[in-house]
């Protein structure tokens, strides 16, 4: 079983990724890891401290030695460099408590209400510092580590960009290496270049105004093999899992597999995918309105996952909001932020979809070291193949 865990405040000390049951003895690619670091904090529509202030460096604290795992839980520190100017309101000491900065303006839309309730806090920024997504980048850093892992059973995660502020990309088929190089060189992760273009545009008119724009995006997973995920129990079916690991992604409001909400408005001729058989593919589709998964198990299709991502509530033109002090009206407060994320939301998709799909990798051909569970999926492949 793969565990995973993050902690940090956005302008604390730093991030802490946790990941625990990674198999030992795989190979960590350090670059890797930065790239991925790198993908996540870029991005046309993302604000002045992930472009410019932080710079994502991370840590190994432990788990990793000389270049590769050993079995023990894998830590790593991320430290905010912007810590520097937030040392006093973010200290864990009593002398350092100034009740005049405490924010009582909730941004409608964000955590700051519903948390302060629920923590019963006086002080908003015990609330948004946690939910901020400035957390992410531990989740990429942790996802990196998950991606290696897949990568050698050379399953690969990538990520694009559909839609930002009602402006929709057109659907292209791509092969897997040319989707890579078209996203990664695009300013906003997206396919389809005229979209793009009015996508800045529209970025740019909603930083003007002070408002902000959400989007929606997809995440996949190709050479995913059969058999990931259970059709036995509700919480081991593979789709809920990743709805769940998607869902919780900052902002993201709706979660779709495969042909998703529109499958729903289709009769079911033409919605499930025949299915074909040769000697040198086995079972195989032409169609994938599945989504890559049948019954909560993984088919051995690509996984297609699609998110809604509302816009950013931090908003420069602030909406009504109630003081949580005075309760009087007021406007929710004004704090420095990005305009659209959609395309960095894509990168933490990937995120979470490779843990995902590592545990379940594990879980199916368990092992403690990579020679084990290479052993015993070779195995599983020979055992489809004779099936
Ligand atoms: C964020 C607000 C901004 C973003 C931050 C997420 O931070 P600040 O309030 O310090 O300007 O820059 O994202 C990152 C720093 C990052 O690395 O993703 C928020 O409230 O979610």
């Amino acid at each position: 079983m793969l565990r995973f865990f993050t902690a940090g405040e956005s302008h604390g000390k730093g991030l802490i990724a946790f990941l625990e049951g990674i198999p030992a003895g795989l190979k960590i690619d350090f670059e890797f890891i930065k790239k991925e670091m790198k993908r996540r904090r870029s991005g046309y529509g993302r604000g002045k401290r992930s472009l410019s202030i932080e710079k994502d460096e991370i840590e190994i604290i432990s788990g990793i030695r000389w270049g590769r795992t050993i079995g023990s839980p894998i830590s790593i520190f991320i430290p905010n460099k912007d810590y520097e100017n937030w040392k006093e309101i973010l200290s864990p000491y009593e002398e350092y408590k100034n009740e005049e900065l405490y924010l009582t303006k909730p941004r409608p839309g964000h955590a700051d209400l519903a948390g302060a309730l629920k923590f019963l806090r006086e002080d908003l920024r015990d609330i948004l510092e946690r939910s901020s997504a400035r957390e992410t980048a531990a989740r990429v850093a942790a996802g990196a580590i998950c991606k290696l892992f897949l990568k050698e059973f050379n399953i690969e995660i990538l990520s694009f960009t559909k839609e930002i502020g009602g402006i929709r990309a057109k659907a292209f088929k791509l092969p897997l290496e040319e989707i890579i190089l078209k996203t990664e060189s695009s300013p906003l992760r997206c396919l389809d270049p005229e979209a793009e273009r009015k996508m800045k545009i529209a970025i740019d008119e909603a930083k003007k105004n002070g408002d902000t724009l959400g989007g929606i995006f997809t995440v996949c997973a190709y050479n995913v093999p059969p058999g990931l995920g259970s059709n036995s129990q509700w919480d081991l079916k593979i789709d809920g899992r990743i709805a769940q690991a998607m869902m919780s992604i900052p902002g993201v409001k709706g979660v779709e597999i495969g042909r998703g909400f529109d499958g729903a408005r289709k009769k079911g001729s033409q919605v499930h995918d025949p299915i074909y058989w040769s000697k040198e593919k086995g079972f195989y589709r032409i169609t994938n309105n599945a989504g890559g998964i049948e019954g909560g198990i993984t088919n051995g299709e690509v996984i297609i996952v699609r998110c809604a991502m509302k816009p950013i509530p931090s908003l420069m033109k602030p909406l009504q909001s109630v003081d949580i002090k005075t309760k009087k009206s007021c406007s929710a407060m004004i704090v420095r932020s990005d305009v659209c994320v959609v395309p960095s939301a894509g990168v933490i998709g990937e995120s979470m979809l490779a843990y995902v799909v590592a545990d379940e990798f594990i879980k199916k051909f368990g092992g403690d070291s990579m020679k084990e569970i290479k052993v015993n999926y070779e195995n599983y492949l020979k055992a489809i193949k004779a099936f």
